[in-house]
């Protein structure tokens, strides 16, 4: 047996600088027990978590219904592969289907392999069904956009950081400028090859942009009339987060492809979907596509836990009423703050604008003194920080992470 020693947050972030690679730069806290809307820390420090792992984490850590699911499905059967049917896939299939209003849903693991297997399918139906010239289908995305980070998709990203030195490229993408209809038009009208538009609801990573009201609408109207798929990835937007089972909802439109993942599964488990009707899902073929760990009966059954917790515990209710409680006190620091220009977002989707440069270390310096005030967010870019919590918050807990966000702002005022 390795000899156990007591690890502890410095032990632990020198072995994963020594022995990880350096893909990512995290806040310096090392977490080892999450409950609901709290996170403890490997020296048993309390924290709110108010990043929910990009929104994974909507039913709260790990939820006791999600995680008896999981456990109870572990016990029995992990993984036939799809050589064989199991008898959880179907019903985790069929609650989705419902729940969403689809013919069809094709399960993966990640969100990027849920995106790579919806422009998969969006050109198949292309070439099979809207008659486009072998290899010349177009997909168009949104400048700023993130997708994942798969070798096709941040070829079409325009983060140098995330795309740089990894060509060559994916080709049969163009970008446009996001929330801009006008541009929406003339690419769908520039190139009969144009198959799909993918487009996140509220760009995430990219700040928490949220587009103008009827954009969504509009959008998925212009994709109508130039026959162009519709395909919106509410990997980080969906499951209750925006204060609606999905944010397209908020416009009341059905995208033609709907991409989930993150909350899908609760973060219990890597589970992810692209749902369709059988229209476009009927181009999918056996062999066309699949992966070994897709459509597994434990992520299957721990799919059906996560989204029945949603519906049971009323959480897009509650992100969207927390989500205005959030904001409207957010809003009344700034007014009378010089450090904060502005808040945005949608339900328990929100970030904070730093009147900062985006290079300065305002942002991060912030995040660290939330972090010993005992809440865990970070910086998206530079000088933007998303404030994410679980959707199981309550109005007390939510009051108190006010306070203490307004109590850590106030100590960097001028
Ligand atoms: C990381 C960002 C957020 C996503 C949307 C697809 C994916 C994501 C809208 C891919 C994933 C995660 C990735 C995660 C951090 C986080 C993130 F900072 F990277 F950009 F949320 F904004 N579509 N987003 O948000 O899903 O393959 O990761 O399961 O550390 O890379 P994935």
């Amino acid at each position: 047996m390795l000899q156990q020693e007591k690890i502890t947050s410095t032990s632990a972030i020198a072995l994963e600088d020594k022995y990880g690679a350096h893909n990512y730069h995290p806040l310096p806290v090392v977490l080892s027990r999450g409950e609901g809307v709290y996170v403890w820390d490997v020296e048993g420090k309390k924290y709110y978590d108010f990043l929910s792992a990009y929104s994974a984490v909507n039913q709260g850590h790990c939820h006791p219904k999600i995680v008896n699911a999981m456990t109870s499905q572990a016990q029995t059967l992990t993984l036939t592969s799809r050589a064989f049917y199991n008898d959880q896939l179907g019903k985790f299939e069929k609650y989705a289907c419902e729940t969403f209003g689809y013919d069809k849903l094709l399960p993966m693991n990640t969100g990027a392999e849920a995106v790579e297997t919806a422009l998969k399918i969006c050109r198949k139906w292309a070439y099979e069904k809207k008659g486009v010239a072998s290899n010349k289908a177009k997909i168009i995305v949104c400048e700023n956009n993130f997708h994942g980070r798969t070798t096709t998709i941040i070829s079409f990203s325009n983060d140098a950081v995330a795309r740089k030195n990894f060509g060559p490229y994916t080709e049969g993408f163009l970008a446009i400028e996001y929330n801009n209809l006008t541009a929406l038009e003339e690419a769908l009208k520039s190139d009969p090859n144009i198959a799909g538009f993918l487009v996140e609801p509220i760009q995430g990573e990219a700040g928490v942009n949220v587009p103008s009201e009827g954009y969504l609408t509009k959008a998925k109207t212009l994709c109508e009339k130039y026959n162009v798929l519709f395909i919106a990835d509410e990997i980080q937007t969906g499951i209750a987060r925006t204060g609606k089972m999905l944010a397209v909802d908020h416009e009341g439109v059905k995208p033609d492809m709907l991409i989930l993942g993150k909350a899908l599964s609760g973060g219990a488990y890597p589970v992810s979907a692209v749902l369709a009707d059988d229209e476009i899902m009927e181009v999918i073929g056996p062999g066309n596509h699949g992966s070994t760990f897709g459509g597994n009966p434990v992520g299957a059954a721990v799919g059906i836990a996560a989204l029945e917790v949603v519906k049971e515990e009323g959480l897009a209710e509650n992100a969207h009423e927390l989500g205005e409680l959030f904001r409207a006190a957010l809003n009344k620091f700034i007014e009378k703050s010089d450090l904060v220009n502005s808040v945005r977002g949608k339900g328990l989707l929100n970030a904070i604008l730093v009147n900062d440069s985006p290079d300065s270390e305002t942002a991060w310096n912030i995040c660290l003194a939330l972090r010993d005030n005992g809440l865990l967010a970070k910086p998206t870019h530079g000088n933007i920080i998303r404030f994410a919590p679980p959707l199981v918050m309550t109005r007390e807990q939510l009051l108190d992470c006010v306070s203490i966000i307004i109590r850590t702002l106030e100590q960097f005022q001028k």
